[in-house]
């Protein structure tokens, strides 16, 4: 096959907070790169995961959920969004198969891309064929979607024929990244996601949304990773929290965190963890940006 036959193209992932961007995009990719939980907005940044095939090359950039941002934070969350949509060729607009709630500016700001959008109506294990069908309906009574796809991005349903549908949308080019290649972010980046990803997991209510992680140093040393990182908090009382009685929600926290980081770089890993307190960090522009947002 010649070189002018090789397709290639950015994807933009959006949709609401927990509609299953990430799952999609790590099932897609066959890693897990993008952090995933129960909770909303865990997603802050675009995240690019690259899928490679022989004549293919797909950038997906999985975003931050769609909300009507209340902090700086969450506006910094916004922009990633809206620059993925930017950078794109086509999005894939994802909702749950028991969505009923679609605010009408949500499609006023897909025409306005004037992009390919392919709509995926994930979580289809949980709703009955009626319910997805109608939906299926119902979304494309109020947007041109090019093409509607259903998966199970959780089970691994429906994923080679959105594969199909998305190479199908691409335009011919050649790959902009090796072939090898399944992002572009450093390792340090993916380990302060993955200890984000356990404050979510163990903290309840506001303090996983007050709460970032900063990779101080990250060292390959011979026998093992060294890294050493500070969770950041809102408010000084959240230090206590994140601590625990004796010490030992914060050694739950270290011990969690450095399992997955062992299983993401396939190495023994030393994982030194802190906490600081940088009072309304959130609400700060200038800090928001110097923690990476
Ligand atoms: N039953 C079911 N659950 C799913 C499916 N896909 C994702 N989930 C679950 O939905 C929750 C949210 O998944 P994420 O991938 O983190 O969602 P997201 O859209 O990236 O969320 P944000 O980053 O917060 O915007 C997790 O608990 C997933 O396990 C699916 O196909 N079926
Ligand atoms: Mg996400």
């Amino acid at each position: 096959m010649s070189d002018t036959q090789h397709k290639s193209g950015y994807i933009a992932i959006v949709g609401k907070p927990n509609a299953g961007k990430s799952t999609l995009m790590n099932k897609i990719l066959g890693t897990k790169l993008s952090i995933t939980t129960h909770k909303a907005q865990t997603t802050r940044h675009q995240i690019v995961g690259i899928h490679s095939e022989e004549n293919a090359q797909v950038i997906f950039l999985d975003t931050p959920g769609i909300i009507n941002p209340k902090y700086e934070l969450q506006k910094a969350m916004m922009r990633f969004v809206e620059k993925a949509e930017k950078d794109a060729d086509a999005i894939l607009f994802i909702v749950e198969a028991d969505e009923n709630n679609i605010p009408d500016y949500a499609f006023n700001q897909l025409k306005n891309l004037q992009k390919p959008v392919l709509l995926v109506i994930n979580k289809i294990d949980s709703e009955s064929q009626d319910t997805v069908e109608k939906l299926k309906k119902d979304l494309n009574d109020k947007f041109k979607f090019l093409e509607t796809v259903f998966v199970s991005a959780l089970e691994g349903v429906g994923i080679d024929g959105l594969m199909k549908v998305i190479i199908d949308t691409l335009k011919p080019g050649p790959p902009f990244y090796p072939k090898d290649e399944l992002s572009e972010h450093p390792v340090r980046f993916f380990a302060s996601e993955l200890i984000r990803e356990q404050l979510f997991l163990q903290f309840h209510e506001e303090l996983p949304y007050s709460a970032t992680v900063e990779v101080i140093q990250y060292e390959e040393r011979e026998d093992l990773d060294y890294i050493n990182a500070e969770v950041i908090v809102n408010r000084k009382s959240q230090k206590g929290m994140i601590i625990g009685k004796g010490g030992r929600a914060i050694k739950k926290l270290g011990t969690e965190a450095r399992k997955s980081i062992e299983e993401f770089v396939d190495r023994k890993v030393f994982l030194d963890l802190h906490v600081k307190v940088r009072e309304k960090w959130r609400d700060n522009p200038n800090m928001v940006r110097n923690f990476g947002y």
